[in-house]
């Protein structure tokens, strides 16, 4: 019997109550281990929480937070747990899942649901023509990646995907082998993600990276939190910002929503956290309109600079500017002529507000600016970023301890897979020394990032996608338009862990591939192998399985990247995929030969703790810029434009859920039960616009010279987001982002600021 299918975004049971002022403390510890003991069973919920984020355990995969060195027990937060007990249940898709289900009577299945049906098992192919998948061999498998792609008129006519789980040593293989197929069309998760930082960052400090370490926030005396949710993204974060607390540090939290987590803080790990009052985190709290952060932070450091005008040579940071920065008299100029009537339109601030921001900056000798995709999410997201470090350089909060740019990054290896390769346009000189190592010669021309990669399978130009981990079709943009040009695909791979809508919507030919998970033993023809990845802060670390497979049958992605290669380049080939396979130290040594800071790969990553990357701006003040020196940049501000009636919608997570993977239907600290199907809205947006909360409304958004894209259905919630703003859930609201909506210089969907109406529904 088929089981019936839920129908998307219908929640009958939907409670709503009222948003938390605290997050963490006993409840959240007490219902993770709860839920993960009942999902797995006592002693291997034991096994796998005590083994996570310690060193000869293996790295949790639900971010990219750095680890303390000195760590606890128990290393893991609430959503850890989740993401544990998500990956290692012991619930299996049944083999005759399939032959019961066609894909059209999947269609309207949730993500939710998908996820709800277990790990991924066997290998399973769908014919062109058929609507249903059926088992195939692996062997059989490889050969119908191998023979699609041998049949393509050019390499480019491929695309390779890869989701930021990927450890580093299966990312390392995985580019090689698209580069020795032929092509750089290596679009990734962080296209849509962190893309804006990078490029910024590479631009203005010559490393796209994070200037700061895990020690710093207990050093610094102001961190400034700018568009990102840590209770829920990054709750480990929320004990280095208590650290900031502890050590006499201020922090100030610049977000259009109160996030619980930003608010009040009760560590798990202290008795205080878990009975006392926890700790008081933001000392203030800028409810910025959405979109608004480069016009506060140009004001901010036009303050600065007037500041200084005022009391020369007192208030910026001189020998620093002299000795490492160029730009100064351009910003100045520019910044002189800012005009404070559009900051004040762009951010919703007050004066008061900007003039208090300013004033606790200088009062801090050492400041750090973290972000995630508040930031990174915009249409002028590079620019934004841009002034995250002017406004840092200025008084030389650059380089030195407590102080820096710090980007929090998503997935818990998306940086680790940029070092090794996976990107669609590489420098030269990795492209340069990979080619020595292996003997061949890697394509230049720069290839397909995400949303380019769905506009050339639109277009017929892309037949061939593969997919390492993730949910492309589910997390990029304009969903309609995606599943249409995935379609048109003649074959779509996916290397999988669980099922998700990136299965159900494919090409005319389709293949999934079941994958070991980071919490399981990975047993190859040289013993247990380990991998490795790289987190917010630069440091690489070990990552061992703990637990034994789910199925005889599924496989390491390091074993399942070498199968496609040796399909696709033949048997004869001569880099040597078994090899690497046998034993991942073959993969860190050939690292070590191409990636600069591996030298030494296969012994530092098995010291304790692993190693961290050189990083020029961090350790010596050193730009790898054209100039050899940091860049104060001129922006020009742009601020979005909402025409009445009309609000600016952001897509974000809820508190259950991992990107497109949902746990539950619930968003504990915003007050959401049991339902997904909501939009978050002002009480006074909602007066204004004659609707109340517990409205239903059709959510419809407007792109010039395009039609109306439209979210049916969804519940108003009266809530205390900035006025003019609105929030509804990713990814079910990604039917509303126009792909043609894009960050300048970083092509990265702009998920945050999306121009809506609200049509009231019967
Ligand atoms: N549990 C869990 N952990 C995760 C993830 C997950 O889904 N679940 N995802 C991982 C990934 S891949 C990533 S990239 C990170 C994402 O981590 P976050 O960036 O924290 O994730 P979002 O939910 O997108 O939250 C964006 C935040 O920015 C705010 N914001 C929106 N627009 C603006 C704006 O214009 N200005 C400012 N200042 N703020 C704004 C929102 O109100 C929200 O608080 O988390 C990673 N960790
Ligand atoms: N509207 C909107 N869209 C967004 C965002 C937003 O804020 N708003 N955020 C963007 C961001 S920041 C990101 S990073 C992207 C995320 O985009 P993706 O990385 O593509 O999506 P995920 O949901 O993280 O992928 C989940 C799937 O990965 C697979 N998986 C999990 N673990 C493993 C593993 O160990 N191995 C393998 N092979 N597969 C595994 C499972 O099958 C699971 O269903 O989405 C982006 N899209
Ligand atoms: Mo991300």
């Amino acid at each position: 019997m088929t089981r019936p299918v839920p129908e998307r975004a219908d929640y009958p049971d939907l409670e709503v109550g009222h948003p938390k002022r605290e997050a963490v403390g006993a409840e959240a510890v007490v219902r993770s281990l709860e839920s993960t003991v009942a999902n797995l069973g006592a002693a291997r919920a034991a096994r796998l929480l005590l083994a996570v984020n310690q060193n000869g355990g293996f790295d949790c995969m639900s971010c990219a937070w750095p680890d303390p060195a000195h760590r606890h027990t128990a290393e893991f937060c609430e959503n850890g747990a989740k993401a544990i007990t998500w990956e290692a249940t012991r619930s299996t898709v049944a083999r005759t899942f399939w032959a019961e289900r066609s894909l059209t009577s999947l269609q309207d299945a949730t993500e939710y649901w998908l996820g709800q049906q277990g790990r991924l098992v066997e290998p399973v192919h769908k014919p062109a023509g058929s609507d249903h998948y059926q088992p195939v061999s692996w062997e059989r498998a490889f050969e119908i990646v191998g023979a699609h792609l041998r049949e393509l008129d050019s390499p480019d006519e491929a695309a390779f995907y890869t989701s930021g789980r990927t450890a580093n040593e299966t990312a390392f293989l995985y580019q090689l082998f698209v580069r020795a197929y032929g092509t750089n069309n290596l679009p990734d998760c962080s296209n849509m993600c962190h893309e804006s930082t990078g490029t910024a960052l590479n631009d203005v400090i010559g490393v796209g990276k994070s200037t700061i370490a895990y020690d710093d926030f207990g050093r610094a005396d102001l961190v400034i939190v700018m568009g990102q949710n840590p209770g829920t993204n990054h709750p480990r974060m929320l004990t280095a910002l208590e650290e900031t607390k502890r050590n006499g540090g201020r922090i100030i939290a610049v977000n259009p929503l109160p996030e619980a987590g930003l608010i009040r803080y009760k560590n798990p790990q202290k008795a205080r956290g878990l009975i006392g009052r926890g700790t008081e985190m933001a000392d203030r709290y800028l409810q910025i309109r959405s979109g608004g952060d480069m016009a506060l932070l140009q004001a901010v450091s036009k303050r600065v600079l007037e500041a200084e005008a005022a009391a020369p040579g007192t208030v910026l940071d001189h020998v620093f500017l002299r000795e490492h920065t160029v730009g100064l008299e351009a910003l100045t100029e520019h910044l002189a002529a800012l005009d404070d009537a559009e900051v004040l339109v762009a951010t919703g601030l007050t004066v008061d507000d900007l003039d208090d921001l300013a004033a606790e900056y200088l009062a801090a000798d050492r400041v750090i600016i973290t972000w995630a995709m508040g930031l990174t999410q915009q249409r002028k997201a590079v620019d934004t970023i841009k002034e995250v470090v002017n406004l840092l350089l200025l008084r030389g909060n650059i380089g030195k301890p407590g102080a820096g740019a710090s980007p929090i990054r998503g997935h818990s290896n998306v940086q680790g897979d940029r070092t090794m390769g996976i990107s669609e346009r590489m420098p030269e000189s990795f492209l340069d020394a990979l080619g020595r190592e292996f003997a061949f010669e890697p394509p230049r021309a720069h290839g397909l990032d995400a949303v380019d990669t769905l506009h050339a399978m639109r277009d017929g130009r892309v037949k061939v996608f593969v997919a390492l981990g993730g949910n492309f079709v589910g997390a990029i943009s304009d969903t309609l338009a995606a599943e249409d040009a995935v379609r048109g695909a003649r074959l779509t791979v996916q290397v999988s862990t669980k099922l998700n809508r990136s299965h159900i919507v494919t090409g005319q030919e389709a293949l999934i591939l079941p994958a070991l998970g980071r919490t399981e033993v990975d047993l190859q023809q040289a013993g247990p192998q380990f991998v490795s990845v790289e987190d917010s802060v630069c440091a690489v670390h070990a990552s061992h399985g703990a637990v034994p497979p789910i199925g005889d049958e599924v496989r390491s992605e390091v074993a399942i990247v070498a199968g496609m290669a040796r399909a696709t380049l033949g048997d004869d080939h001569p880099i040597d995929w078994d090899g690497m396979t046998r034993d991942y130290d073959v993969i860190r040594d050939h690292i070590s030969r191409v990636v600069p800071g591996f030298e030494h790969f296969n012994d530092d990553v098995r010291t304790q703790g692993g190693f961290v990357l050189p990083n020029g701006p961090r350790d010596s003040r050193t730009w790898p810029t054209p100039s050899g020196r940091a860049h104060l940049t001129v922006n020009e501000l742009e601020h979005i434009e909402c025409p009445p009636g009309r609000l600016i919608l952001q897509t974000l997570r809820s508190h259950d859920q991992f990107n497109t993977t949902v746990y539950s239907l619930n968003d504990r600290y915003r007050g959401v039960r049991k339902g997904r199907d909501v939009v978050f809205v002002n009480p006074d947006d909602l007066e204004r616009l004659g609707l109340a909360d517990g409205d239903r409304v059709d959510v419809v958004s407007e792109w010039p010279g395009e039609s109306d894209r439209r979210l049916p259905g969804q519940r108003v919630i009266a809530y205390p987001t900035a006025r003019g703003c609105a929030a509804a859930y990713f990814p079910e609201a990604n039917v509303l982002v126009s792909l043609a909506s894009t960050a300048i210089g970083s092509n990265t969907p702009v998920s945050k600021a999306v121009i809506v109406r609200l049509e009231k529904v019967a």
